[in-house]
């Protein structure tokens, strides 16, 4: 045997004697390296005679492949038998329960938008939804807010620049704008649906107005009734019966007072009765009133704007806070960490994901 070949069968015996990949790289450095004894013999090959270099340059290369691929094949051959030994060892079921407690929280404006749904879909009402970016006519004019009308500046709106009003169907520019309020998405449902009318609009709403008690985003819920025959009974039916459910009391009061709003006539404001317990106040009883709700009998422009002929087709429509419903049934007294995403916070108001609101289990349970 040359010592080509002795050299051959001893590297080739030491990778296959490597039994991890730390050993198998020390063969590796110990033939192909700089120093080491493959790399010494194709280094010699500079110094041959052409003659010479003819017959051993086959040989010594022929030494490197065999070594090279040796390593590469061992190589493998240790990786997936680590890997196989892993797959035997290391196991996730994922069937198992989570090792601790799940972490996320349904946020309290969430929780109470889903309670508000269970309550009105049990009144027969349907949610509907509509965009954030408004055109001026669905925001005010088609609510009996014309250009002209200070509820425009009353409502602190965030208007688009000009350049990105869209075109309407003659070609006008329509001036766009975040929703200060959901009543457009009613608007978009009577012109789009044929009465009878019974929906819910919850939603986000924009105010160019930020202090301790406002923010710029905040969640509105409006609800609608479009019918023939419709009056104020129905309008305070139907709030007293949201109410008592909503507060789960049965000793929840109304308190209806007359007020002013542009898309409603008769307007009437809700107050809500409290009674003070240990210092803190609690819906139900009569010892002091709280404002919880604006709403009234839908204009008759209104419904003429949405191309319903007044005469016939009457309704109610009220509207309310949802950030505000939550602080008051669940105790929150600052808006604005609603919105901080503060996890300490989440964990102590928020709700359990599992947990969702029925009217037979209570919803706020
Ligand atoms: C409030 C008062 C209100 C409405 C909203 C409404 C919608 C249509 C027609 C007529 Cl399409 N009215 N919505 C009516 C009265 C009051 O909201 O204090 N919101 C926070």
């Amino acid at each position: 045997m040359s010592d080509i070949e002795v050299l051959k069968s001893s590297l080739l015996a030491a990778i296959d004697a490597a039994d991890t990949p730390d050993a198998l790289e020390a063969v590796r450095i110990d033939a192909l390296g700089k120093q080491g004894s493959v790399s010494a013999l194709l280094k010699t090959l500079g110094q041959m005679s052409p003659e010479e270099r003819q017959v051993q340059g086959p040989v010594i290369n022929g030494l490197r492949e065999a070594v090279t691929s040796g390593i590469a094949a061992k190589k493998a051959a240790l990786e997936s038998a680590i890997l196989n030994q892993r797959l035997a060892t290391e196991r996730l079921d994922m069937t198992l329960p989570a090792p601790e407690s799940p972490r996320g929280t349904v946020h309290p404006v969430s929780q109470v938008m889903d309670e508000l749904a269970e309550i009105f879909a049990d009144m027969g009402f349907a949610v509907a939804e509509g965009p954030e970016i408004e055109d001026d006519w669905h925001n005010f004019s088609a609510l009996n807010i014309p250009d002209t009308h200070p509820a425009r500046a009353m409502h602190d709106t965030f208007y688009f620049p000009d350049q990105m009003a869209q075109k309407d169907e003659n070609g006008d520019g329509k001036k766009m704008l975040l929703r200060t309020h959901t009543s457009p998405v009613q608007i978009r449902t009577m012109t789009s649906q044929e009465p009878p009318i019974r929906i819910i609009a919850p939603g986000r709403v924009y105010r160019s107005d930020s202090d301790a008690t406002h923010t710029p985003m905040f969640h509105q819920i409006e609800g609608l009734v479009i019918d023939k025959g419709i009056h104020l009974g129905h309008l305070k039916w139907t709030l007293e019966t949201f109410l008592k459910a909503f507060f789960e009391r049965d000793d929840v009061v109304l308190r209806l007072r007359p007020s002013y709003f542009p898309f409603t006539e008769p307007s009437v404001e809700v107050d809500v009765g409290y009674s003070v317990v240990k210092g803190k106040r609690v819906i139900g009883g009569s010892e002091g009133w709280m404002e919880v709700l604006g709403s009234g009998m839908v204009h008759r422009k209104v419904i003429e704007a949405c191309g319903l002929d007044p005469d016939v087709w009457q309704g109610f429509a009220f509207g309310t806070g949802v950030d505000r419903l939550a602080m008051l049934k669940y105790g929150m007294d600052d808006l604005r960490a609603f919105f901080d995403g503060d996890n300490r916070w989440l964990q102590h108001y928020g709700f359990n994901a599992l947990d969702v609101p029925t009217l037979s289990g209570g919803v706020g349970a």
